[in-house]
């Protein structure tokens, strides 16, 4: 089931996977791993809940009908929905306190037109409604938009400190507050452009460096090692744990780092530690102008498309 680009001529016998050129194409980037969803894992809290998962159903159906450009689904959520944020915020909240909101309160879900809206002004990334985890390339490629797909379904109420999936606790409180800075904004788009036409393999890689910096990064502010991961931002306990003594540490290096075998089920063994933002960011841009490509991408703020340079 391999989507090819045609239209990327140079090297004729050189087959690269398609991806999207422009803003609109991200309607295709829809590819959804459903191994954690509650119909399919057995382990999943709402497994044996026909409420929760008719629900996601509906949720699900939202985001499958969602087209580029259209206004985001706004979704009533139910006093039992609104309740496990309530909780979730406020365990979050005790441990950091004094960050940045977004304008979020307890009392309500917040709805994704509102934080899009946000999130546009702040630094240009905007929000489309996703039904789950999806392909790592779909996922990463939607980033080279400024594009965050994002899921409007939350987690079970038996379980509101874990979820195995992606849900609207782990993007509001993880992501959102990331995205909303622009150092960090520049810094995921940059990921999602190098993956785009790159090789499985190159997909491996840089997802795994999306996982230990995107989600699990750690850096050094004024001497002192802080998280900035939305893995650990969004988990009471992993965040708790990855800044004990615990974890191992190492010095954030891409050419490792990509290979690192990486956990999604319980708490990381290891973490990768930058000395400071930039850092990471000057390395990550320098180990991702190393990925091969028979051309070259750049991104046209204007038209929300991709300029294709039949160059490396
Ligand atoms: N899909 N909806 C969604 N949300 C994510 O955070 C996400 C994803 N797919 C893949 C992914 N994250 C990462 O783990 C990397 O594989 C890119
Ligand atoms: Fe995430």
């Amino acid at each position: 089931l391999k989507r090819v680009a045609d239209d990327v001529r140079t090297i004729p016998e050189e087959k690269v996977p398609w991806f999207p050129r422009k803003i609109r194409d991200l309607d295709k980037c829809n590819l959804l791993i459903t191994k954690y969803d509650p119909d399919m894992d057995q382990d999943h809290p709402g497994f044996s809940d026909p409420e929760y998962r008719k629900r996601r159903r509906f949720i699900a159906e939202l985001a499958a009908n969602y087209k580029q450009g259209e206004p985001l689904p706004r979704v009533e959520y139910t006093p039992e929905e609104v309740a496990t944020w309530r909780e979730v915020y406020r365990t979050l909240r005790t441990i950091y306190p004094d960050v940045q909101t977004c304008g979020y309160g307890e009392d309500s879900i917040p709805q994704l037109r509102k934080v899009s809206a946000f999130l546009k002004e702040k630094t240009g990334f905007q929000l489309r409604p996703v039904a789950g985890l999806l392909s790592a390339r779909d996922f990463l490629a939607s980033l080279a938009f400024r594009v965050f797909q994002c899921t409007q379904y939350i987690r079970h109420a038996s379980a509101p400190m874990h979820s195995p999936e992606p849900d609207c606790c782990h993007e509001l409180l993880g992501h959102i507050p990331m995205l909303a800075d622009k150092e960090f904004a520049q810094f995921s788009q940059e990921i999602g452009l190098a993956t785009l036409g790159a090789s499985d393999e190159d997909i491996e890689r840089l997802s795994t460096l999306y996982w230990f910096t995107v989600e699990f990064g750690l850096c050094k502010q004024n001497g002192t090692v802080k998280a900035y991961g939305a893995g650990l931002l969004s988990s009471y306990g992993e965040l708790i744990y990855a800044l004990s003594n615990e974890p191992e540490y190492k010095p954030f290096n891409p050419e490792e780092t990509a290979i690192q075998p990486y956990q999604d089920q319980t708490f990381q063994p290891v973490y990768f530690v930058s000395e400071s933002f930039e850092d990471a960011k000057i390395k990550m841009r320098r180990y991702s102008s190393s990925i091969q490509r028979p051309f070259s991408v750049r991104y046209d703020p204007f038209t929300c498309s991709l300029e294709v340079l039949d160059q490396p």
